[in-house]
């Protein structure tokens, strides 16, 4: 019973396994966190498989479905942990046109563990549905995910919507993905790019201060 077994559950699409073992590895002590980080590696290695021809996109919906079922296993084991609560309402998707939402939903665990409240938007979500949501919130943060070279333009169109609205100084832009970089954020102007859900939970707490 180890990550690398429950990694290869995942890697492979066994549901049911991976549930199971992951319910092992947590009644056995292993830190939740360490699950989630083992698991993004996973599918960043799925991706490479999948780039390089080795599996299919069925494989890949298969890895992505049994890393999800391990996501709500984990869920109420982060909540349960005392952490400090940084406090700040963040309206998060992923841009129009993207179905990719494994990332965007361990960010959303990620910031909900460290007590930010989240109101989830979902995937394939219109620039000017961020907007309406996060003024209906009154949201601190929009967290805009993008996982390909394709959608991330919808990046900069929402901070171009803000800004031909007069809001983009009411909200922080916080923005990532797989494909996204500083240097992306730099140019369209967000306010902040993190790598990782443990990034995103540390520097947004650290910019609400
Ligand atoms: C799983 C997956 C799928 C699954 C998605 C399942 C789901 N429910 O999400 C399925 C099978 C459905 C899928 C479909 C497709 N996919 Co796909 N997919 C992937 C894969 C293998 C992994 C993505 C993932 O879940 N990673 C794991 C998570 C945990 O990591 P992450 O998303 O990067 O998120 C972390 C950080 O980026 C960050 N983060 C993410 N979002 C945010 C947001 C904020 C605010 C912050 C602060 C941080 C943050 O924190 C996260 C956690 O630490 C990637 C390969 C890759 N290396 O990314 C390809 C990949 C993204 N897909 C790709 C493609 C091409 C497709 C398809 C077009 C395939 C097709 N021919 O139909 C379709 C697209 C459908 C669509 N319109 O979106 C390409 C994109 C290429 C490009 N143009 O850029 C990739 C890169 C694969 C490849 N190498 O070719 N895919």
């Amino acid at each position: 019973m180890s990550l690398d077994q429950l990694s290869k559950l995942v890697e492979d699409g066994e549901k049911e396994a991976s549930e199971d073992m992951a319910r092992k590895l947590l009644a056995d002590g292993t830190d939740p966190l360490e699950i989630l980080d083992k698991l993004t590696q996973t599918m960043q290695r799925v991706g490479d498989l999948f780039a390089n021809l080795d599996i299919f996109l069925p494989e890949v919906m298969l890895a992505g479905e049994a890393l999800t079922a391990v996501v709500d296993i984990v869920k109420p084991e982060l909540k349960s942990t005392d952490r400090v609560l940084a406090k700040g309402k963040v309206v998060i998707g992923v841009v129009k046109g993207d179905l990719h939402e494994i990332g965007k939903n361990i960010v959303k665990l990620m910031l909900e563990t460290n007590g930010f409240e989240v109101r989830d938007l979902g995937y394939d979500v219109d620039s000017l549905d961020f907007i309406k949501a996060a003024e209906e919130m009154g949201a601190d943060f929009i967290g805009v995910s993008s996982l390909m070279t394709t959608t991330m333009p919808r990046q900069k169109e929402l901070i171009e919507f803000l800004k031909d609205k007069g809001l983009r100084d009411k909200y922080k832009v916080v923005i990532g993905g797989a494909p996204t970089s500083q240097m992306w954020a730099d140019k369209i102007e967000a306010d902040l790019y993190c790598e990782d859900a443990n990034c995103a939970a540390e520097k947004m707490a650290a910019l609400i201060a």
